[in-house]
C-alpha cells in the first residue's frame, strides 16, 4: 500500500465565518490555514480564493497572489486550485485559476452536473470538454471530481475519447453533499472497483462524514481530504483549524499502521513531475 496523501481543502466557496471564525478569507488568513494543513501532515491543499469580504471568486490575480504566498512559506506543497468555483459562476470565470504563472501542477475537474443543496452545480459536456481540452494543453493534471457515481463513467468516457486526461488518472469521490451520492463505504466500494488500474484515488466525506470515510480510504489503500470545505467540525459540535482536521487523519492513520507521505512522496504516486 502507498503511503497515505492528505489533502486539505482549507477554503471551499460556501462556508462562512459565521460558521466557523477560522474560515479564510484574506491571503494572510488563507496562508495561516495552508500552513497548519501543511504542518500536520497535508501533502496538497485544494484552493478556492475569496475576496476580503468572504465573496468567492476565481479571479486570476487573486490565485496568483494567494498562490505565491502559500508558495513562499510552504514552498514544496502541491496546489490543487478549483476549476468548480462556486455554483453559477461561468466555465470561462472558473477556467481563471488554470491561467496562474508558473502554471498549477493539478487543478479540479468536476466530471458532472449535480444537485448541490438547494443549487444545481452545472457541468455540462461542452464545459467539461472545454476543461478537459485546457488541461491537456497546458499539462496540468486533473484531480477528477466525481459528486454522484454516474461522474464516473462520464470522465472515463472523456478520457477514452481523448477529451480529458488520460492515466495515470487521480480521482476524488466527494460523497455525502446534499442530494448527491451518500458517503457509505459500499458506494465508495463501487466507485474505487470502477477506476481504471494504475489510477489513484481519494475521498471526501461531506459533514459529519469526513472521519468514517477518511477511516474507510486508509484501510482500503486510498488517500483522504479533510478541510473546511466538507467540514467544519472535529467532532460534534467542536470547531478548529485546518490543521487539526488533517491532524486527525494523522492520528486514525497512526492507529492503522498507515504512513503519512510528504508533498515529493505524493508527487510520485500521483505521477507528477517533480520539482526542480
Ligand atoms: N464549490 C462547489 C460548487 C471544485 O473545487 O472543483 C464545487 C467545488 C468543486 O468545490
Ligand atoms: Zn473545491
Amino acid at each position: 500500500m502507498d503511503k497515505l496523501i492528505i489533502t486539505a481543502a482549507i477554503c471551499g466557496a460556501e462556508v462562512t465565518k459565521e460558521q466557523n471564525p477560522n474560515v479564510p478569507y484574506t491571503v494572510e488568513e488563507i496562508v495561516r490555514e495552508a500552513k497548519s494543513a501543511v504542518d500536520a501532515g497535508a501533502a496538497i491543499v485544494h484552493l478556492h480564493v475569496r475576496w476580503d469580504d468572504g465573496t468567492p471568486t476565481q479571479d486570476r490575480g487573486r490565485f496568483q497572489e494567494c498562490e505565491e504566498a502559500i508558495l513562499k512559506v510552504c514552498p514544496n506543497v502541491i496546489l490543487i486550485p478549483s476549476t468548480g468555483g462556486a455554483v453559477g459562476m461561468t466555465p470561462d470565470e472558473r477556467l481563471q485559476s488554470t491561467d496562474t504563472n508558473p502554471l498549477p501542477e493539478m487543478a479540479t475537474l468536476d466530471c458532472g452536473t449535480c444537485n448541490f443543496g438547494d443549487e444545481i452545480f452545472d457541468n455540462t459536456m461542452p464545459t467539461m470538454r472545454a476543461f478537459g481540452k485546457r488541461m491537456m494543453e497546458r499539462g496540468i493534471k486533473p484531480e477528477y471530481e466525481c459528486f454522484e457515481m454516474g461522474h464516473l463513467d462520464t470522465i472515463l468516457n472523456m478520457a477514452k475519447k481523448g477529451q480529458a486526461p488520460g492515466a495515470p488518472m487521480q480521482f476524488n469521490f466527494v460523497l455525502g453533499v446534499p442530494g448527491c451520492t451518500p458517503a457509505t463505504v459500499a458506494n465508495l466500494c463501487w466507485l474505487v472497483n470502477g477506476i481504471p488500474a494504475g489510477s489513484t484515488w481519494t475521498v471526501t466525506g461531506v459533514g459529519r462524514h469526513a472521519f468514517p470515510m477518511a477511516a474507510a480510504a486508509i484501510a482500503m489503500g486510498g488517500n483522504v481530504r479533510v478541510g473546511f470545505e466538507d467540514n467544519l467540525y472535529l467532532s460534534k459540535g467542536v470547531l478548529q483549524s485546518n490543521g487539526e482536521l488533517v491532524a486527525k487523519v494523522v492520528r486514525i492513520a497512526n492507529e492503522l499502521g498507515r504512513p503519512i507521505a510528504t508533498s515529493d512522496e505524493a508527487r510520485e504516486i500521483l505521477g507528477l513531475k517533480p520539482r526542480k
